[in-house]
């Protein structure tokens, strides 16, 4: 399951991981596929609606949380550990940030409460292939059907 805020890649991010090529449009509601659980930014943006990323995510047998490098916000401190399923952090747009941004990423996402961070590029493929091995560890599998 992949959740952040609104605009940080996370659908770009999946269609890269799993080798789609259909266009990725706005994400409108929490989408079960077979490849991955896909959420809208805006339960992440809005603190009232954490509950819909905590119940969707039980089923979970891994989370990424991403943060856009280019717009680094910092977390609810602690956010992570509502999770039941193991937290992996996503620093990502790195073909568009600075240092300063990577950095501020990765401090937001270690404030949230996140031991592992990957920086990575959706768009731009850097870092993917470490990121995509280290879900097969986790879950045996990354995506539904390497296409
Ligand atoms: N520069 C850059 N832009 C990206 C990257 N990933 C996504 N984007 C852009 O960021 C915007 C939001 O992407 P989207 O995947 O819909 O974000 P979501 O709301 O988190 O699902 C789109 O305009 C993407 O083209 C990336 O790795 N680098
Ligand atoms: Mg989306």
């Amino acid at each position: 399951m992949v959740m952040g805020p609104t605009g940080a890649g996370k659908s770009t991010l999946i269609a890269a991981l799993c080798g789609s090529r259909e266009p990725v449009k706005k994400t409108e509601s929490v989408v079960f596929s077979d490849d991955a659980v896909d959420t809208p930014g805006e339960t992440f943006d809005l603190p009232r609606l954490h509950f819909v990323l905590i119940n969707s995510a039980v089923n979970s047998g891994l989370v990424l949380l991403v943060s856009d490098a280019t717009k680094p916000r910092f977390f609810p401190p602690g956010f992570a550990k509502a999770m039941r399923a193991p937290v992996i952090g996503v620093v990502n747009k790195i073909d568009a940030a600075g240092e300063k941004g990577i950095d501020l990423s990765r401090r937001a996402l270690k404030v949230a409460g996140v031991k592992e961070i990957h920086v990575v590029s959706g768009k731009g493929g850097q870092g993917l292939e470490a990121l995509k091995g280290r879900i097969e560890e986790i879950l045996g599998r990354c995506c539904a059907n390497e296409r």
